[in-house]
């Protein structure tokens, strides 16, 4: 049966009765002076010529009311439908009081049109249009955000799909987007306040005498020694944020509706500002088919973690009247809902909350001989929280036999040369090891199979078969109390900057290691990557955007074959925002490289 996707795009989407009039967005006027109200969940625009708005307005999410900043009157914006083998052309306008931008996450483009603000272009200024035209070089789903200020957490995003030209390896009966992101009235400058005064603002599940974690004295002494907090899972938490898929709260019903033994391809997109989020469906065998855009040979799992930036594909055969997609965020302080449902209205029961999981000594980058994953029991009585799953472990690895004197986790002595040591390092790895193979935090002890990066294999060869010429080696840096990001222990600023430089058509293995206990998704502009990951050779899965464990390290190989400069960064807002941010500049073909600095 061949169903309008158009329509299905939208399923969902409440309030659809504001449709019709005429809204004050599209004269590009302020949705505030105007009264308006941001509609949530988006439209569709397609086509060679898109004209899109930035607007502000308020928004209300399950009777909460925050300031937002809008695209044509919707959070999340229009999905970009885009055909591949075209030319489009994308209009912003700004109707904001400030400057704004928008950058095509995951899309080939020239470096000027990529709409980062001080790298590849100056900015829209207020009542300012720009546009951006090109030729669309690929298929897949990708999506699009401000890259302007801390605008991307107030509302500034939304999905782009790429119909391909080729007949697609997936078939599918439906097509949907899940784009997941979070909603808080809070300011967003507020929330950098709060994190820059105090480590732990948003974590309500800290550790403390009277806490019910599986933790021994001994390793509350050694956390505690350490000034560190096992809980220390995301920096934003649930306390504030009320998590969302496409733009609707959990209580808010999206639902994708299907008939009996349909496949159905979900495109899921993490356009949030600050999450992880792991993804299942309960009773249903997912198949992923694409990791950021591109196709990978399906892996059947039942549960994945996306990391902010990301995007996986899902094909899953849903039965029965209905099952939920519970996408909960990693320190599982909440989740997104959705449905799929044979019938509008149609639920399966939606499982709690799993318990919130703690840091292990992986984390920390402590390797130690014999550490057995997924081998010890949680004995523990969890009988004052609220269990979704009998004999869940998330207990963290034994460390009461552990000798604990001579670990020192500040031993800066232990970086390269080329890590700026300074107040902005307060942790160093001890001995990190490639954590291609982990499933993420919290989700090594689950009882099902989840996915890992070792798992994907593209689908097609890819094309530069040389190896490598050289290894670059970067440290993701850090001080947690000091709210402090870095790359190489130097956070970004425009005035120091000196990029990272590759010759043009360059072939590099980058090394990233993270000496932080935060995962960190490391998005570079302008290109994919191959993961350094164990696939057969030729096959290795490019993406856009990698999550270094903590404590660990991740490789990727780069063809620099886009000449211009180009944002290399965290895809946390706030990480970003405080320094662990790089240009990554490319020379031109036969020419220097493309920075002035
Ligand atoms: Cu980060």
């Amino acid at each position: 049966m061949m169903l309008s996707r158009r329509r299905l795009m939208g399923a969902g989407i409440v309030g659809a009765g504001v449709f019709g009039a005429m809204p004050a967005w599209a004269r590009g006027a302020s949705l505030t002076q105007h009264g308006g109200a941001v509609r949530t969940g988006f439209d569709e625009v397609s086509g060679t010529h898109i004209d899109l708005t930035v607007s502000e307005g308020m928004r209300v999410v399950e009777g909460r009311r925050g300031h937002t900043v809008a695209v044509n009157g919707s959070v999340p914006g229009p999905l970009l439908r885009l055909k591949e083998g075209t030319t489009v052309r994308l209009n912003v306008h700004n109707a904001l009081t400030e400057d704004t931008s928008i950058h095509w996450h995951g899309l080939l483009v020239p470096f000027h049109l990529d709409g980062v603000p001080g790298v590849s272009f100056p900015g829209i200024s207020p009542g300012a249009s720009f546009t951006a035209e090109f030729p669309v070089r690929q298929a897949g789903t990708y999506w699009w955000h401000s890259h302007s200020n801390l605008q991307e957490q107030a509302g500034h995003y939304g999905p782009i799909v790429v119909d391909p030209i080729e007949p697609d390896p997936v078939q599918a009966d439906r097509d949907y987007v899940m784009l997941l992101s979070e909603f808080t009235p809070m300011h967003p400058h507020a929330i950098m306040d709060k994190l820059k005064k105090g480590e732990g603002y948003f974590n309500y599940q800290q550790t403390s005498f009277t806490d019910d974690y599986p933790l021994e004295a001994g390793q509350r002494r050694m956390w505690g020694r350490m000034r560190m907090m096992a809980t220390d899972i995301l920096d934003v938490t649930g306390s504030t944020y009320t998590y969302l898929a496409n733009g609707h709260g959990p209580q808010e019903g999206l639902e994708y509706l299907f008939n009996p033994g349909e496949r159905v391809r979900i495109r899921v997109i993490n356009g949030s500002a600050m999450s992880f989020f792991n993804v299942r469906i309960p009773g249903a065998k997912i198949q992923v088919v694409a990791a950021d855009g591109l196709n990978v040979r399906p892996v059947p799992v039942q549960e994945f973690q996306i990391g902010t930036a990301e995007t996986y594909d899902i094909v899953v055969e849903p039965r029965g009247e209905a099952m939920t997609i519970v996408a909960e965020a990693m320190d599982r302080s909440g989740m997104a809902v959705a449905t799929l449902a044979s019938r509008p209205g149609a639920r399966a029961p939606v499982p709690a909350l799993r318990d919130p999981p703690l840091l292990t000594m992986a984390d920390m980058g402590m390797n130690h001989g014999g550490m057995d994953h997924g081998a010890k029991g949680d004995e523990m009585d969890h009988s004052q929280m609220d269990h979704s799953m009998p004999a869940k472990t998330t207990a963290p690895e034994p460390m009461e036999s552990m000798d604990m004197s001579g670990m020192d986790m500040r031993d800066t002595s232990r970086l390269p040369p080329t890590v700026e040591v300074g107040p902005g390092i307060d942790m160093v790895a001890m001995n990190p090891v490639d954590r291609m193979g982990d499933p993420g935090i919290g989700l090594d002890t689950v009882p099902h199979r989840v996915l890992t990066y070792k798992d994907l294999v593209a689908l097609k060869r890819n094309d530069d078969p040389r190896t490598p010429s050289r290894m670059l080696e970067i440290h993701l840096t850090g001080n947690m109390e000091r709210y402090m990001w870095s790359f190489d222990g130097e956070k970004y600023s425009s005035v120091t900057d000196h990029p990272i430089r590759f010759a043009y058509d360059e072939r590099v293995r980058v090394k990233l290691v993270n000496n932080t206990m935060m995962a960190h998704p490391i998005h570079l502009h302008g290109h994919f990557f191959e993961l350094v990951n164990g696939a057969p050779e030729g096959f290795q899965p490019q993406k856009h955007t990698m999550i270094v464990q903590p404590g660990g390290y991740a490789q990727f190989d780069l063809t620099a074959d886009e000449p211009g400069d180009w944002a290399f960064h965290c895809h946390l807002l706030y990480h970003m925002h405080s320094g662990m941010f790089q240009v990554v500049s490319v020379a031109q073909s036969g020419g220097a490289a493309g920075a002035a600095g």
